[in-house]
């Protein structure tokens, strides 16, 4: 039983380790501040650039954070 509580405490560290880091990156790739990644920041990152069709899941030509959340988690 201990155990169990150790991991899921540990599990959900690491969650909110993540969720961190995938805002801080947001927040990092959006270098104008208007709250949304455009193809030309998205190219500062290799993968989100790669992958930015896949993230942009309402096809606006830009990623907003729900979409960034939803690729992050
Ligand atoms: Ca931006
Ligand atoms: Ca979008």
């Amino acid at each position: 039983m201990k155990k169990v509580i150790i991991t899921s405490v540990f599990m959900l560290i690491t969650l909110v380790c993540f969720a961190q880091t995938c805002a801080e990156k947001f927040v990092e790739l959006d270098t104008n501040q208007d709250g949304l990644i455009s193809r030309t920041e998205a190219n500062a990152d290799a993968i989100v650039s790669n992958w930015f069709d896949i993230i942009d899941t309402d096809a606006d030509d830009y990623i907003n954070l729900a979409e960034f959340a939803n690729f992050c988690s």
